[in-house]
């Protein structure tokens, strides 16, 4: 997958305070554009996977409850610059240092139920992708 794709999660918290169309808004606004998009539900198999970097991290196991607890919308994007660029709307990990007019800034709880996850490179952004897409369901 070239380096203008990135892959976002709106997390069980953005769908349960029913934030997901505006959440969604913002990401077209800014230029994205959604070339994959599923509602789904992680099983605790999956959610262990996915955050397997951060096994070893006191929050992991909270991290993989509330990634299971709810609904989440997972989606591939595309722009340029989209990794960085994505980041950049997300905004910092925890609320309280997320730049004004982010997606963190506006909807996020707190550092750990944060409302939207964001691909820190273009190597995970494609890992996670496929982690989450077979071929067949990406434009
Ligand atoms: P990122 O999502 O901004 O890349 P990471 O450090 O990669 O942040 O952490 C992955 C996810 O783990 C965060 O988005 C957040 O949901 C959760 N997390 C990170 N740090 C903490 C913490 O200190 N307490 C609880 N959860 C955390
Ligand atoms: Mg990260």
């Amino acid at each position: 997958m070239a380096s203008n794709r990135t892959f976002t999660m709106l997390k069980p918290d953005a769908i349960e305070n029913g934030h997901m169309g505006k959440i969604i808004d913002m990401i077209l606004n800014a230029g994205f554009e959604i070339k994959a998009m599923k509602l789904t539900q992680l099983t605790e198999e999956q959610a262990k996977e996915f955050y397997e970097v951060h096994a070893e991290r006191p929050f992991y196991g909270e991290l993989v409850e509330y990634m299971t607890s709810g609904p989440i919308v997972a989606a591939i994007l595309e722009k340029d610059n989209a990794v960085a660029d994505f980041r950049a709307l997300i905004g910092a990990t925890d609320p309280a240092d997320a730049a004004e007019g982010t997606i963190r800034k506006y909807y996020a709880e707190s550092k750990g139920r944060n409302a939207v996850h964001g691909s820190d490179s273009d190597e995970n952004a494609e890992i996670e992708s496929h982690f989450h897409f077979t071929a067949a369901e990406i434009i």
